[in-house]
C-alpha cells in the first residue's frame, strides 16, 4: 500500500503543481477548479494516512507554521530599486533623452513595457529550484522576511520548472485582483468587520498578517518582472529575454508586457493599455518602460535608488471637489507651524480623503485657500493628496484670508517666522506640550533609541499627565505608573519596562539622531560620530570646526552649535548618562579602515564600457575613496578606458599606477 500510495502522492503533486501552472503562468486551466480541489482532496488524505508522505514543498504544505510575533529582516544581497515617476509625455521624452545622451547613440531606443501594478512589491529566492525565502522590498535595502506568508500564494510555484539555476531571485508584484477583493470585502462586511479601501491595502494588510494561515484565504496573486541574484548561469541580455526566462521557469509574468521602439512605441503602449486599464482584472496606476539592452541598463546605472533605465509613466490622478470646513495649525517636532485642511471627507482613488496639508501659510496665500471654499483635491496612486485649487466662482460671501496665529495653538507661546523661511515656528521649545510629544516619539523610535512597546498613544497620555517632560524622563519610568494608564496590563508594562532598560545601551549616531537636532537625519548623525567619535569632543566644536565634518554646511553646523549651546539640552543629556544610558565611543576613523580603496586617490581618464563615470565615482566615493580631476604625485591609481587622454601619459610620466576597466572592476570587486 504505501509504495502505491507515495507513488500516487508524488504524481498528485505533480498534477497539482501542473494546474497551477497552466492557471497562473498560462492563463489556460486544463480542469475546473472542482477537478483541482478533488486532487487536493485525495493527495491531504493519503498524507493524513501516512504522514512520512508529506513532502516540504507538497502543495499541502503551503500553509505551515504558525502566527509568529513579528517578522524577521532580510538584507537583499541585491538592492531593490524603486521607480522614477513620469507624468506627462515630455517627461517620458526627456527621459529616453537623457539614456540616448548617456550611451552616446541616436536612433530609436528598444524597451520593454509593462503594467504597473499597485501591490506590493517581493522578492522570492529559489535554491536549487525550491522556494527558500521571500521578503517584502523594505526600504530597499532591509525589508521582512514574509516566506510563511508567500508561500500560501498559489500564483508562486513552490518548485521552478525545468532546469533551475542553484540560486535565483525573482522580483516582482504581489496583489489582489479587483474581484477578489470585492468578494473579500462583501464577507467582511457581512460579518460586520472592517472592510478594505482599496486591492493594494487589502494585499498589504494580507501580506502582512502574521499569521500565514489568515494570508492563505486571501486572494492574493503575483507578476514577477526582474531578478535580483542569480548564479549558476548568465544573466539574460535583455528585459525581454528576462520575462521569458521568468515564465519559462515557470513563475508568472503579466500578459500584457511588450516589446515597444522609441518613444513613439512607449506612449501608443501607454493610450491603449490606459483604454482598457478599466476592463482589467487588476488595478494598475500606470505603465512601466525598461530599456530593453542589459549591457545598456549596466552602463546607465543608478541614481539614488531609482534604475536610469527605466520609468513608470503613471495614468492621471484623480480629483474630486470637496469643501474646506476649517483649517488649522499642528506642531511639529521643531515646532514647525504646519496648516492642515479639514475637508468634507470625500473619496479619490480609492481612499477616504479627509485632511490634507497644505505645507506652510505662503502656500495657503499662494493658493489663498479658505474655510468654506469649494476645493479640487487630488490624489495619485500611493502619493499624498493635495489641494489642486480653489474653485473661486463657488466661493461664498464674507471668508476672509488665512491668518498666521501669534501664538501657538497648543502652548500659547508666542510664533515667530524668521524673515526668509517659509515656515513660521513655536518657540515654546519643550515647554510645548506638542513639541515635546513629537520630540519623544522621535526620540523613542525605530532608528533612533528604538523602545519598542512605547507608542504615539502612551506617550500622548504620559505627555498630558506631565510624567514626560524630556527623553531622560523615560528612564526614569516605573511598570507601577505604566499600568495606572488606559489599556496597559501587567505584562505590557512590564514589557516596556524591558524595553527601556534594553534602550540604555545605544549608539553614538542613534543617540545624536533621536536628540531631534534640527536638520540632523540619520546620515549627518553618522557623519558627525564618526568624525568626533564621543559627544564631549562634538559638544565642545564651534560652527567652524562642525563645518569639516563631510557634507555639513553652515545651516547643519550652525543648528548642532546651538543646540549643544542650550542650558536645558545639556541637562537632558546629563540627565540621561546619570539614568544610565550609555553610548560607546566610536572608534571609527572618518572611512572603513578595513576597505583598502578607503583614502586612495583616483583619476578616470577615456571612456569605461561597462560603466559610466558617474557610476565609478559613486562607486569609489562610497568605498570612502576620492576621485579627482587632475594626475600628480599623490594619487594612488589612474584608470584608463578607452581613448585615454593626456592624464595616462601624465601618469607614465610621474609613474603613477595604470589600471584598465578590468583591473578596476576587479578591484571593486565587481569582477
Ligand atoms: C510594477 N510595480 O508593476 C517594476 N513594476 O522594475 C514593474 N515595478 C520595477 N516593474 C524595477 N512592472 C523596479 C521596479
Amino acid at each position: 500500500m504505501t509504495k502505491a500510495a507515495a507513488a500516487r502522492a508524488a504524481e498528485l503533486r505533480e498534477l497539482l503543481a501542473h494546474h497551477d501552472y497552466r492557471y497562473y503562468v498560462l492563463d489556460d486551466p486544463e480542469v475546473p477548479d472542482a477537478e483541482y480541489d478533488r486532487l487536493m482532496r485525495e493527495l491531504r488524505a493519503l498524507e493524513a494516512a501516512d504522514p512520512t508522505l508529506v513532502t516540504p514543498d507538497s502543495p499541502t504544505q503551503r500553509v505551515a507554521g504558525t502566527a509568529s510575533a513579528e517578522f524577521g529582516e532580510v538584507v537583499h544581497s541585491v538592492p531593490m530599486l524603486s521607480l522614477d515617476n513620469a507624468f506627462t509625455e515630455e517627461d517620458v521624452t526627456g527621459f529616453d533623452r537623457r539614456i540616448h545622451e548617456r550611451l552616446g547613440v541616436s536612433g530609436e531606443l528598444d524597451y520593454v513595457a509593462e503594467p504597473k501594478l499597485d501591490g506590493l512589491a517581493v522578492t522570492v529566492i529559489y535554491r536549487e529550484g525550491r522556494l527558500a525565502q521571500a521578503a517584502t522590498r523594505g526600504d530597499g535595502v532591509t525589508g521582512e522576511d514574509v516566506t510563511a506568508n508567500v508561500r500560501t500564494i498559489r500564483a508562486v510555484p513552490q518548485r521552478l520548472r525545468g532546469k533551475a539555476p542553484p540560486l535565483l531571485e525573482a522580483r516582482g508584484e504581489v496583489f489582489m485582483p479587483i474581484a477578489g477583493f470585492e468578494r473579500m470585502n462583501a464577507q467582511a462586511a457581512a460579518r460586520g468587520e472592517k472592510v478594505f479601501v482599496n486591492p493594494r491595502n487589502a494585499a498589504a494588510g494580507s501580506l502582512r498578517q502574521l499569521d500565514p494561515r489568515i494570508t492563505a484565504t486571501r486572494p492574493l496573486t503575483a507578476f514577477f518582472y526582474g531578478l535580483g541574484a542569480l548564479e549558476g548561469r548568465a544573466m539574460p541580455p535583455g528585459q525581454m529575454e528576462l520575462l521569458t526566462l521568468l515564465r519559462e521557469l515557470g513563475l508568472p509574468v503579466s500578459p500584457e508586457v511588450r516589446p515597444v521602439r522609441g518613444v513613439p512605441g512607449c506612449l501608443a503602449y501607454y493610450r491603449d493599455l490606459g483604454a482598457r486599464r478599466a476592463g482589467l482584472p487588476y488595478q494598475i496606476d500606470g505603465v512601466v518602460y525598461k530599456l530593453e539592452s542589459r549591457a545598456d541598463q549596466e552602463r546607465l546605472g543608478f541614481l539614488s535608488r531609482s534604475p536610469r533605465w527605466a520609468i513608470a509613466h503613471k495614468f492621471p490622478a484623480d480629483e474630486a471637489l470637496t469643501v474646506v470646513r476649517g483649517i488649522e495649525f499642528q506642531v511639529g517636532r521643531t515646532g514647525a507651524l504646519t496648516p492642515v485642511a479639514r475637508l468634507e471627507p470625500v473619496f479619490v482613488s480609492g481612499v477616504t480623503v479627509s485632511n490634507v496639508t497644505l505645507h506652510n501659510i505662503d502656500e495657503v496665500r499662494r493658493k489663498d485657500v479658505r474655510v468654506g471654499d469649494t476645493v479640487i483635491v487630488r490624489r495619485a496612486g500611493d502619493v499624498i493628496p493635495e489641494v489642486v485649487k480653489v474653485v473661486i466662482e463657488r466661493r461664498p460671501a464674507g471668508t476672509g484670508e488665512v491668518q498666521l496665529p501669534e501664538r501657538c495653538p497648543v502652548c500659547d507661546s508666542p510664533v515667530l517666522r524668521v524673515e526668509g523661511e517659509a515656515v513660521a515656528r513655536c518657540t515654546g521649545g519643550f515647554t510645548c506640550r506638542a513639541q515635546r510629544q513629537e520630540a519623544l516619539r522621535h526620540f523613542a523610535s525605530r532608528r533612533a533609541l528604538d523602545i519598542e512597546g512605547l507608542g504615539d498613544k502612551l506617550i500622548e497620555q504620559l505627555v498630558e499627565q506631565d510624567v514626560l517632560k524630556s527623553p531622560a524622563d523615560i528612564y526614569t519610568l516605573t511598570a507601577a505608573q505604566l499600568e495606572e494608564l488606559e489599556r496597559m496590563g501587567e505584562k505590557s508594562a512590564q514589557n516596556l519596562i524591558a524595553a527601556i532598560a534594553k534602550s540604555r545601551r545605544t549608539s553614538l549616531p542613534r543617540l545624536l539622531f533621536g536628540l531631534g537636532i534640527r536638520e540632523v537625519g540619520e546620515a549627518t548623525a553618522l557623519a558627525l560620530a564618526r568624525h568626533f567619535g564621543t559627544l564631549e569632543r562634538l559638544m565642545e566644536a564651534d560652527a567652524a570646526t562642525l563645518e569639516q565634518v563631510p557634507d555639513v554646511g553652515p545651516i547643519v553646523a550652525a543648528h548642532v552649535a546651538a543646540f549643544f549651546e542650550s542650558r536645558e539640552h545639556r541637562r537632558v543629556i546629563k540627565a540621561l548618562r546619570d539614568h544610565g544610558v550609555t553610548w560607546p565611543e566610536l572608534k571609527v576613523p572618518p572611512a572603513e579602515p578595513s576597505d583598502p580603496l578607503s583614502g586612495k586617490t583616483f583619476v578616470l581618464t577615456g571612456t569605461l564600457q561597462g560603466l559610466t563615470r558617474e557610476a565609478a565615482q559613486e562607486a569609489l566615493t562610497a568605498r570612502g575613496a576620492k576621485v579627482s580631476g587632475s594626475v600628480s604625485k599623490k594619487t594612488h591609481y589612474v584608470v584608463a578606458g578607452a581613448e585615454p587622454g593626456s592624464k595616462l601619459a601624465k601618469a607614465e610620466a610621474l609613474g603613477v599606477p595604470v589600471i584598465d576597466e578590468a583591473q578596476f572592476l576587479k578591484l571593486l570587486g565587481r569582477r
